[in-house]
């Protein structure tokens, strides 16, 4: 049967399995965008926006009804993010403005510190508490002590403020928990990162290759858009993944590997590519160095040595390599997102980054495109003060590589053990449920037990900010100005956020929040304007636009400055790295005692009784920020267990039965899980969509709902290289008797 787009958008919700689909936000997932409700009415209005539910950030209208209660938000026609088309979480988003769940005023603790007792204040009492503190802390144990964590758009906000304040400490959940490695082994070997939105040119490529990249469940907009129009077209897909994902089920092949065992099939790959001479000969003459020595290097690892491995067959190793190289140069090996799985990702994605090479497919049509963003003038502001140190002196032996802050790192300076000169002393956390997204929580909450003092800036009352010493209520992207949004694409773009509606109950902006401290620290200079918009409306004047037109127009696409979209016949472009090459052998990693080229590293397997937990995305929602949101918990409110019938039928499990789960280190789960007996999961493994099990009761729709995976996430794995967490080293067995935890909250 022919594969149209719309049987892929079907697919995605037959995905979602039980759910029920008969609600008003399925109406808006297929919804037409082009039914223009100002048309007559003449009281309804739009307002430009891009959507925070997650960093794919697609461009969109906020539209209010007659009464100018919230009505919608749909897609802006104009923007590559989105092109038109919200995906049901971003359609979710005003559940976000809506939810009566809303943290409401600022709080401060009340009584012990583990107490989590607090009191309303005013956001004066707030601010001068927060300075005061400030001062004190930074007197102490010098500016530098004091750390931010952040995640989103807002939190560009508070980074300005600590480093006016003179500290560079700042991390976030989307580089050590997330794309890290990813980021690290493509400037290896490309010279460059991949950014967000990857520049994948899906829409004109002949085969994706899928290696754990769940698209379609993960719902990045503008990579599921093209990927369905690239099925229509007939691209081949191969699907590597433990799981019979969404995409696994519209693809050629798919290829069920035993888990953590992905490096073996990417060097048997590499290993055929080149002894069949399938390599874009070309391009890895002009354009790499290294390849005799990659040459030499795979010639261990046969498809017949993976087999044993990764239990795919040699015949099928061969055959995905061949259709590949047909496909080649359209042809992707999808770098995936989530890269922090088994403490190897550098090396993992170092073997993604060279088969791409090999196959020629950087910088060509159907492979990477080369992105462009937007230049967009500073607001002038002073200079920040030089740190005297910063978070890679918190171990300077530690992850090399890493590029960004990396989260564990910093809580590595703020736990009790730790044993250097330069500690972290106060937090604060903008945007990042840190108990939840950062595995070993234990080690987590010791961190912030030795903290002197911790601030939670968030919009609702989520697990870390029953941490805070103080927390302040951010108003939703609905109710809030912030930056342009200016991320690379084939075009430079920006699209503006405007507040569609006054902040709910007494939540503010975080620019706000973020100037008021300033202030109170002598620190004004560097938030020289009195109202968020003057800064974009500067900026925006700057490059012939204003406020007002991009209030009309939402989004704003710019020429490119050089037709180099992809690289031209002929041409013999310089790349970042050392050697101004592609760089299939890296010297660099040589130098610090990595190995040069990718390896494979046996990983510890599950003993008898226990299962792999692997985990992925919801189509319907994104980590734990929506899992209380009113309209997407109607869509899904709880997780649910894959596990295979051969599994299920040892244990005797039926179907929605509730279970406990016990992990490797005796941690057992605080609430039940059902069970979904299925096909499509290894017998070895057992899968949960990540971000449910909310423990805060003050989560009146989230609290207990299935089982959070992060808290059976004890044994991680690092990344040496660049800092990521490996999460998926963790085992579990199965307690089916209540357990009788009683839940603290
Ligand atoms: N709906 C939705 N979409 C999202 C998000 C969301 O929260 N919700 N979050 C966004 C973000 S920030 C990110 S980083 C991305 C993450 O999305 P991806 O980068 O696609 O995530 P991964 O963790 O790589 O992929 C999860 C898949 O890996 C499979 N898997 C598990 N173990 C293995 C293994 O050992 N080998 C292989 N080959 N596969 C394995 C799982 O079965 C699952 O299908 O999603 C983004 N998109
Ligand atoms: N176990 C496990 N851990 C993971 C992952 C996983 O799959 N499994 N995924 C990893 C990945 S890929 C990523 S990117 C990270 C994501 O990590 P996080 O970004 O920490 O993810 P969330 O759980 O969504 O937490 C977001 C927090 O921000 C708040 N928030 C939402 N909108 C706003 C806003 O506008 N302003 C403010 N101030 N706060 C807001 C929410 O209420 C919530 O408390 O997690 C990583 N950690
Ligand atoms: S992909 Fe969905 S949730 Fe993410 S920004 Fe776009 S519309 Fe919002
Ligand atoms: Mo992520």
């Amino acid at each position: 049967m022919k594969t149209t787009r719309r049987d892929f958008i079907k697919i995605s919700s037959i995905g979602l399995g039980s759910l029920a689909v008969a609600t008003p936000v399925v109406n808006y997932i297929t919804g037409n965008s082009n039914d223009n409700p100002l048309s007559g009415t003449g009281k309804i209005s739009r307002h430009a926006n891009y959507c925070e539910v997650c960093f794919w950030n697609c461009a969109g209208w906020v539209y209010k009804n007659e009464e100018g209660k919230i009505w919608k938000i749909i897609g802006n026609e104009n923007d590559p993010h989105s092109n038109g088309r919200f995906c049901p979480r971003g359609t979710g988003g005003i559940g976000m403005y809506e939810d009566d769940d809303r943290l409401k005023k600022p709080l401060m603790r009340v009584g012990k510190p583990e107490s989590q007792e607090y009191k309303e204040i005013s956001w004066t009492e707030a601010f001068d508490h927060i300075a005061a503190k400030m001062k004190e802390i930074g007197q102490k144990y010098g500016n530098e002590s004091i750390a931010l964590f952040k995640h989103g758009s807002s939190s560009k906000h508070f980074g300005h403020l600590i480093s006016a304040f003179g500290s560079s400490n700042q991390a976030g959940p989307a580089y050590a928990q997330c794309k890290g490695p990813r980021e690290e082994a493509f400037t290896l070997t490309f010279g460059e990162p991949l950014h967000s939105p990857e520049p994948l040119d899906i829409r004109d490529s002949k085969c994706l290759v899928l290696i754990g990249s769940h698209l379609g469940e993960n719902m990045h907009n503008g990579q599921v858009q093209e990927m369905s129009e690239a099925i229509d077209k007939g691209i081949s897909i191969i699907t590597v993944d433990p799981r019979f994902s969404t995409v696994a089920s519209k693809s050629k092949f798919w290829l069920p590997i035993k888990p953590a065992t992905d490096n073996a099939l990417l060097l048997a790959w590499i290993n055929v590519i080149i002894n069949e001479n399938l390599y874009d000969k070309d391009y890895i003459e002009k354009l790499s160095v290294g390849f005799d020595k990659l040459k030499e290097h795979v010639q261990q690892f046969t498809p017949e040595w993976a087999y044993g491995i990764t239990t795919i067959e040699p015949n099928i190793i061969r055959e995905t390599a061949r259709e590949m190289a047909k496909a080649a140069p359209a042809v992707i090996v999808h770098p995936g997102r989530h890269a922090t799985w088994y403490g190897d990702d550098t090396q993992r994605l170092r073997a993604i980054a060279i088969l791409n090479a090999l196959l020629g497919s950087w910088g060509r049509r159907g492979g990477f495109y080369m992105a462009a963003s937007a230049k967009l003038p500073k607001f002038s502001s002073p200079a920040y003060p030089k740190p005297k140190w910063g978070w890679k002196d918190i171990n300077p032996e530690k992850y090399p590589f890493a590029n960004e802050g990396v989260t564990n790192l910093i809580i590595d300076g703020s736990h009790p053990d730790y044993k250097g000169v330069n500690k972290i002393k106060a937090w604060f956390v903008l945007g990042t449920n840190l108990p939840v997204s950062i595995p070993d929580t234990k080690r987590t909450i010791e961190a912030i037990q030795n903290q002197e003092f911790i601030v939670v800036i968030d919009t609702m009352p989520t697990e870390i900010t029953g941490y805070a010493d103080i927390v302040l209520p951010e108003c939703t992207y609905i109710e809030r100005y912030d930056d342009l949004r200016v991320l690379p694409h084939r075009e430079p773009n920006i699209a503006l956020r405007v507040p569609a509606f006054e902040p709910r109950f007494e939540s503010k902006p975080a620019w706000w929040m973020a100037k008021e401290i300033a202030n109170r620290l002598g620190l004004g200079d560097y938030f020289n304007y009195k109202d968020y918009s003057d800064v974009l409306d500067w900026q925006l004047k700057q490059i012939g636009s204003s406020l007002d037109e991009m209030k009309n127009l939402g989004v704003k696409k710019f020429d490119r400055e050089f037709d180099d979209l992809y690289f031209a016949e002929g041409e013999t472009p310089e790349f970042g790295t050392t050697s101004g090459k592609i760089e299939l052998y890296s010297e660099e990693l040589a130098s610090y005692g990595f190995p040069p080229l990718p390896v494979y590293k046996p990983m510890p397997e599950p003993e008898t009784g226990f299962y792999r937990l692997i985990y992925g995305r919801s189509p319907v929602h994104t980590f734990s920020r929506t899992t209380n949101n009113p309209r997407l918990t109607e869509l899904q409110k709880e997780n649910k267990l894959w596990v295979n019938p051969k599994v299920a039928k040892e244990w005797d499990f039926k179907d929605d039965q509730e279970i406990w789960l016990q992990n490797q280190d005796g941690i057992v789960s605080e609430f039940s899980i059902k069970v979904r007996i299925t096909e499509r999961i290894r017998w070895d493994s057992v899968y949960m969509v990540h971000g449910f099990g909310h423990k805060d009761k003050r989560l009146t729709r989230g609290f207990g709902k299935g089982i959070s995976d992060a808290e059976l996430i004890t044994k991680v794995l690092i990344d040496p290289e660049s800092g990521g967490t490996g999460m998926r080293s963790n085992f579990v067995t199965f307690v089916t008797e209540n357990p009788g935890k009683e839940v603290v909250s």
